[in-house]
């Protein structure tokens, strides 16, 4: 079984992910780690905070000369503003945040909480992410995540190869495909931070060259599908997920909703198997599998809940009213997100990738993969 945990606070020492499962055989770019902690920081609306981190990861196990082992790999990424024991505590708790379910549950106070709960943990789950992506990327597995919605602005999303949207989305300060559409989606998050407000938004992820048969149906907590949902539900701020057509597919007749099968020889060759489909209102899933076509998946994000310009709260010693908390934030940080949710997608495709192909060696995970695919040919 391929998993991860993270460790680390906020303004604590750093952050830790520690990899268990990982594939003997890869070599290890730390440069494509280092390129998605990056990212995650970048994009327009982020606040004070990324001005002071400079993400960088360092493998503190689990590889030898550059290769993974197939043991444990911890990544450790330093937090520069180290601080946790300076910080004092909120009295106010900000709706929408941890603050008072978590105070309550832990019968602690509001900063013992805010520590964990904030974003700053998603370092773990990018730099996890991007490792995983080395190992799809030695089976020929590409994503891309990138932002389609910002607040009420549409920025629907481009067709293409991959790696021309990959160029398009790097240009674009929101990590948009839609440069047409970014001034207007800017000029919103402006005026958002004048009104000390904050926006939320909608990311998209497509997974491309998947093979046939990741995920299951025959047990519920094997279904693919189920799984990306709960990793991507998981990040911070997430109050949605669709795969595919997803919510959309309600309001349609099933003629309208699934995507015909068609054989087409010459392309038998390829992940599909020669199985060709005109649409993929599936998303790249039927029944908890893979179809071996493109995964697509979104995650709406809720604006950041901590507002300079405050909601109603209760002051906990006294519990008077009072606005709620405010503490150095982010304006917008759906570019973040989608820089997230593709990491996080990376580690499950990469998770049920091992459980149907073996998780000792690379090199035999690319043999099962051919030894599948010409069994499933010649069937
Ligand atoms: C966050 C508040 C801000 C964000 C933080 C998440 O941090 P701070 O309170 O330290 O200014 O910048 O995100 C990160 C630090 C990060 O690296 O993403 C929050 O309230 O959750």
């Amino acid at each position: 079984m391929l998993r991860y945990w993270t460790a680390g606070e906020s303004h604590g020492k750093g952050i830790l992910a520690v990899i268990d499962g990982f594939p003997c055989g890869i070599a290890v770019d730390t440069g494509v780690i280092d390129r998605e902690l990056e990212r995650r920081q970048g994009g327009y609306g982020r606040g004070g905070r990324q001005r002071l981190e400079q993400d960088r990861v360092e493998i503190l196990s689990g590889t030898w000369r550059g290769m993974t082992l197939g043991s444990p790999i911890a990544l450790w990424i330093k937090n520069n503003d180290y601080k946790i024991e300076k910080m004092e505590d909120l009295d106010r708790p900000r709706p929408g945040h941890g603050d008072l379910s978590g105070s309550i549950k832990y019968l602690t106070s509001i900063r013992a909480i805010l520590e964990r709960a904030s974003a700053r943990e998603t370092v773990g789950r990018v730099a996890a992410g991007a490792l995983a992506r080395q190992l799809l990327a030695a089976v020929g597995i590409d994503l891309l995540g990138y932002v389609v919605a910002l607040g009420p602005i549409d920025l629907p999303p481009r067709q293409g190869r991959l790696d021309e949207l990959r160029a398009l989305r790097d240009q674009s300060p929101l990590f948009s495909l839609r440069p047409d559409k970014d001034p207007e989606a800017l000029q919103l998050i402006d005026d958002c931070r004048k009104e000390g407000d904050t926006l939320g938004g909608v990311v998209e992820v497509r997974v491309e060259n998947v093979p046939f048969g990741l995920g299951t149906h025959a047990q519920w907590d094997r279904k693919l599908d189920g799984r990306l949902a709960q990793a991507v539900m998981a990040v911070q701020a997430i109050k949605g997920v669709e795969i595919g057509l997803g919510f959309q597919a309600a309001r349609r007749f099933g003629s309208q909703t699934h995507d015909p099968i068609a054989y087409d020889p010459s392309r038998a060759g390829e992940r599909c198997l020669g199985f060709v489909r005109p649409t993929n209102r599936a998303g790249g899933i039927e029944a908890g599998m893979t179809n071996a076509q493109p995964i697509l998946i979104r995650a709406a994000m809720k604006p950041i809940s901590t507002l300079a310009k405050p909601l109603e709260s209760v002051h906990l010693p006294t519990k008077q009213p009072q606005a709620a908390a405010y503490e150095r934030s982010d304006v917008c940080a759906v570019s973040a997100a989608a820089v997230i949710v593709e990491n996080v997608v990376a580690f499950e495709i990469a998770a049920a990738l091992v459980e149907k192909f073996g998780q000792d060696n690379i090199e035999e995970i690319r043999r099962r993969i051919d030894l599948f695919e010409e069994m499933a040919r010649n069937r």
